[in-house]
């Protein structure tokens, strides 16, 4: 892809109006553009990054067996009110007439619909566990839509929903979602640290939030500071080592403001270990047994021939607040350069080369090099243009590829000069660059 004829829209300062640095740095480099308050475009930038993180949401989901299908946006009030929450949602429930004049509404999440297609089709303990999930737009009439899509109005979520006989295959699917966010985020080279919750409106008595530290996040959270020092590599989902993985978690005080208890805090916590600061919910899972499924009839038949109402949770990830949060992570502000981690890049290789009117040589060498490193699977993006040196830095510094390769007047026939970006550029074969870029590939 050539620089010159992508749609990548860059300022040359920060929006005024941003004032964190995931929405500063997203409408500078033109990844989304506000249509509305609190609803975004998605410009080609932006939106591969979103559908990158996506698939590896996607794929955590499938590897603990949970089954993709798609829900609309626009649901039918019956639901909401059978399960008591239509009035309960208040303003913040976007309600629409359809020409029948119906009460319709765009989803702010899909319990009701979701209970909805379980209690049509499954009859049978018989065919529990079920797991199921969508990726799809949800609308929030937000108070105080803020800093881009990190709080928006309209944002893509990844919901799932589970199904059980009973409380203890309830929490043993819970615990399945706990290890699948572990993972999910670890391979979005982010450090979530799982914190006791408050289940506002979706209800019920366990939860936890999904958060990564951020001075500008909207969450206060009181912690334990070695919970960090876990390592979150489990792959084994037995039901005794997931109960397991929780309670290493558990071991450590952590929790959001709505549960903190400052004595509990202080009998647990050395105060040397104490860490108080804020941080941006990236998920968030829920227990909440019949809460939806009594009122709305969703239940199955028992081995002994009684009937019961299944026992449902919820675990949500913020797919479009993830762009922003990895911003948040990954973006130094001060020396404007943003270095994606690779799973996630829009492009994986800056190719930079250094051309004049009347010396196109080094572009001929970029569009060699961008070819093969297409052989090896390996997306770059060329600037082609003629600007000068720094002003082509600056901006593939904003587009944050991980890798740069540049090509001056002096550079050898078989040399590139390659930088990891942020870091110092060596001269090397271009077969070592790719070898140096399909590692990280690798271990991602
Ligand atoms: C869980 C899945 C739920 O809605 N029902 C279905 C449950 N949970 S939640 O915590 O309310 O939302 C899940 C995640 O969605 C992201 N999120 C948002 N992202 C951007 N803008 C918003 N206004 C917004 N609201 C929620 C968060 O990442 C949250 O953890």
């Amino acid at each position: 892809m050539y620089l010159s004829k992508s749609f990548i829209p860059i300022l040359k300062n920060n929006p005024s109006e941003a004032k964190i640095k995931s929405h500063q740095l997203m409408l500078r480099v033109g990844m989304i553009k506000q249509s509305s308050a609190g609803i975004y475009s998605w410009l080609p930038l932006g939106f591969k990054v979103m559908k990158k993180i996506e698939q590896i949401v996607r794929e955590e989901q499938n590897r603990i067996g949970v089954q993709e299908i798609l829900m609309p946006t626009i649901q039918s009030s019956e639901i909401w009110k059978e399960s008591g929450r239509y009035e309960d949602y208040g303003e913040e429930m976007l309600r629409i007439k359809d020409r029948q004049n119906r009460e319709m509404l765009y989803g702010p999440t899909n319990e009701e619909l979701v209970t909805d297609i379980f209690r049509a089709s499954v009859k049978s303990y018989k065919s529990l566990p079920q797991l199921l999930y969508h990726i799809q737009w949800k609308f929030r009439d937000e108070v105080r839509p803020r800093f881009g899509i990190m709080r928006g109005r309209e944002f893509y979520m990844k919901d799932a929903y589970s199904f059980d006989i009973s409380d203890e295959e309830a929490f043993f699917s819970y615990n399945k979602f706990f290890l699948s966010y572990l993972r999910t985020f670890k391979r979005l080279d982010l450090t979530a640290i799982p914190m006791a919750a408050d289940t506002g409106p979706i209800g019920g008595n366990l939860s936890h939030e999904f958060i990564i530290l951020a001075d500008t996040g909207e969450s206060k959270i009181f912690t334990d500071k070695r919970i960090f020092e876990l390592d979150s590599d489990g792959t084994n989902v037995d039901k005794e080592a997931l109960k397991d993985l929780r309670k290493k978690y558990e071991k450590f005080y952590a929790v959001t403001d709505e549960k903190f208890n400052e004595k509990e805090f202080e009998e647990k916590v050395s105060q040397e270990n104490r860490l108080i600061t804020k941080g941006i919910e990236v998920g968030h899972i829920f227990y909440f047994g019949d809460k939806y499924s009594k009122p709305m009839g969703a239940s199955v038949d028992l081995p002994g021939g009684k009937k019961d109402f299944v026992k449902m949770g919820s675990y949500g990830i913020g797919v479009s607040r993830l762009v922003g949060a990895i911003i948040e992570a990954k973006y130094d502000e001060k020396s404007e350069i943003m270095k994606w981690p690779i799973s996630v890049a829009p492009y994986e290789v800056s190719i930079i080369p250094m051309i004049n009117k009347n010396d196109q040589s080094a572009l001929e060498k970029a569009v060699n090099i961008s070819k093969e490193l297409m052989v090896n699977n390996i997306v770059s993006i060329i600037d082609d243009t003629e600007e000068n040196f720094s002003s082509k830095m600056r901006k593939m510094n904003l587009i944050g590829s991980p890798f740069q390769i540049i090509i001056g007047k002096q550079t050898d026939a078989d040399l590139v000069e390659f930088k990891e970006t942020g870091n110092e550029a060596k001269k090397i074969k271009l077969e070592e660059a790719i070898k140096i870029i399909k590692e990280q590939k690798v271990s991602n």
